[in-house]
């Protein structure tokens, strides 16, 4: 059986919040202080997973980080019990909002993913991504570092590399920024970096907002991963919609085999980009490129149509939107006439309107692994989704779940608790074994 792509999701986790942590994220800080519903965002990740392999794509499911990450509190000074501990981080609010979010929902973020039909040694690599522009992100590699490699254990099909250094040189924000062209998924693919800004020498760079990934970490990627330099392209960001709220690519473009999606304000100097991507690819590139005219930056901002998932069909393309691309009448009319005149030949609505709420769509939602037929069944059986391991997952969430969470209510002693209990539980749902420190 040829390769496939498939899409390792996260699962939201029990603490999910609106604490305007991300600067540059609009919907971040728009919501900021709103009150979340954890239980209807885990739902609305698994009902997205649920359709996806309804339709025949190989899904899985990645189990959220331990929060609140009670050892990064004590680790910043923080004493006493557990629930000591959380009581005098209330009083540093923004330190306990760090350390509880359920920000690892977002596995797009997780690592950047390079399959073996791409890497010299024929194995599929794996960076977690450093995440150094956020608090509360930084907190993030080392743990999902060890639950990819529970979920992707084997050594002779897989190599797990560490985070690159915790500097701003080498802001990594993983598969949000990086995207594989390739004519098959199983044919050696052209792998594309954007990037927004060098991260050592001066250059073009946003003004308002961060630009969360340099070019000296996708290099680093690159060579760790063992990527051909041929096949290998790195392109700008353009700085001007970083600063309109386009903090990862993945906002403004996002690819597929041989077809990218993208708006006309996505990279600097974009025909030579897509000039140098047909090159690395050896075959036409598919472009459908969105004018302003037709999107605007801040529609595409605001409905998030480029953080869509594409996927490939039976014939062309499936393009997984966010709900809200079918409330903008502008995004609306342009995705009504896609499939009749594009290779996307079918768009497929969903509600993730929890996610969404802090500048997470379809895409940011989920990991893409390209494996082999012998790669899938290295991967830990567990993780899987079919119509059994949704019906209890959505079970659990159920259980476990609170359907009302204000950042306030995450000095509470019960929700550590009860998130404990809900993660203990789901390490035997998805066969992982003691992934948790708790579980020590
Ligand atoms: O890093 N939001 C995430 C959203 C990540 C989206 N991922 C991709 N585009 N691939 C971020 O900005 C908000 C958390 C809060 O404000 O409570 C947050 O972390």
């Amino acid at each position: 059986m040829t390769p496939r792509e498939a899409n390792f999701d996260g699962l939201v986790g029990p603490t999910h919040n609106y604490a305007g942590l991300s600067v540059g994220n609009l919907a971040s800080e728009t919501n900021l202080g709103r009150k979340a519903n954890p239980r209807a965002a885990a739902l609305q990740g698994l009902a997205k997973m649920k359709a996806l392999h309804d339709r025949g794509y190989w899904q899985a499911v990645l189990p959220p980080l331990q929060r609140p990450d009670v050892a990064a509190l004590r680790r910043l000074g923080f004493a006493g019990s557990d629930a000591q501990v959380l009581k005098a981080a209330a009083r540093e609010p923004i330190l306990l909002a760090a350390c509880s979010s359920a920000s690892s929902m977002w596995t797009a973020n997780a690592a950047t993913v390079s399959p073996s039909a791409d890497t010299a040694d024929g194995r599929v690599h794996f960076t977690p991504a450093n995440l150094v522009s956020k608090l509360h992100r930084a907190l993030e590699p080392a743990a999902t570092g060890r639950i990819l490699q529970a979920v992707f254990p084997d050594p002779a099909r897989f190599v797990h590399h560490q985070a690159l250094p915790a500097h701003e040189s080498f802001g990594d924000e993983g598969a949000a920024n990086h995207t594989r062209l390739a004519s098959t998924y199983g044919a050696p693919g052209v792998e594309f970096f954007v990037y927004g800004k060098h991260g050592a020498r001066p250059g073009k760079q946003p003004h308002r907002y961060p630009a969360r990934q340099t070019r000296l970490a996708s290099e680093a990627i690159a060579r760790l991963h063992g990527l051909d330099p041929c096949r290998t392209v790195f392109a700008q960001q353009e700085p001007a919609v970083i600063d309109a709220g386009v903090f990862h690519n993945d906002v403004i473009a996002v690819g597929n085999l041989d077809l990218l999606f993208c708006h006309e304000s996505a990279f600097v100097q974009p025909m030579a980009i897509y000039a140098e991507l047909e090159r690395a690819l050896g075959a036409p590139l598919q472009r459908i490129v969105v004018p302003a005219s037709r999107v605007s930056v801040s529609a595409a901002v605001r409905s998030y149509l480029f953080n869509s998932q594409l996927l490939a069909g039976e014939a062309g393309h499936l393009l997984l939107a966010p709900g809200e691309c079918a409330e903008d009448p502008q995004v609306a009319d342009y995705l009504a006439e896609l499939p009749e005149r594009t290779p996307i030949r079918e768009v497929l609505h969903m509600d993730l309107r929890q996610s969404m709420r802090n500048g997470g769509g379809p895409a940011c939602l989920r990991l893409r692994v390209v494996l082999t037929e012998q790669e899938r069944a290295a991967v830990a059986p567990g993780v899987w989704l079919n119509e059994d391991k949704y019906e209890r997952l959505c079970a659990w969430v159920e259980r476990h779940y609170r359907e009302e969470l204000a950042p306030d209510d995450l000095a509470d002693p019960a929700l550590l608790m009860e998130s404990n209990a809900a993660l203990d539980e789901l390490t035997g749902l998805l066969g992982l074994g003691a992934i948790y420190p708790f579980q020590q």
